[in-house]
């Protein structure tokens, strides 16, 4: 995996032991963290997967790129919400509205 990428930093966030891989004892504490941390330790979690050399400072490219993800995200659910409730795609697209 490459290290650069986000979810090779979360990955690395949650093997706390280094080990290159996680066990079940640390994906439940990373899951805990996001569902149950604290406003700071969510913070830091949202930062360190953000911060994708792990420089300790968030680069304009790096932002750029997590809002970029964040945004396609958010069409992805908008597009599943919509299609669970069985809702059809608006003449002009909501999904592109977000973009
Ligand atoms: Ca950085």
């Amino acid at each position: 995996m490459n290290p650069q990428q986000p979810q090779s930093v979360l990955f690395d966030i949650f093997d706390a032991d280094s080990s290159g891989t996680v066990d079940v004892i640390e994906f439940i504490a990373g899951v805990n963290t996001l569902a149950t941390g604290t406003a700071e330790q969510k913070a830091e979690l949202v930062f360190h997967g953000i911060d994708y050399d792990d420089s300790g400072k968030i680069s304009k490219k790096e932002f750029t790129t997590y809002v970029s993800k964040a945004v396609n995200i958010a069409k992805v659910c908008i597009y599943l919400t919509d299609v669970l409730l069985g809702l059809p795609p608006p003449p002009s697209s909501r999904y592109s509205r977000l973009s």
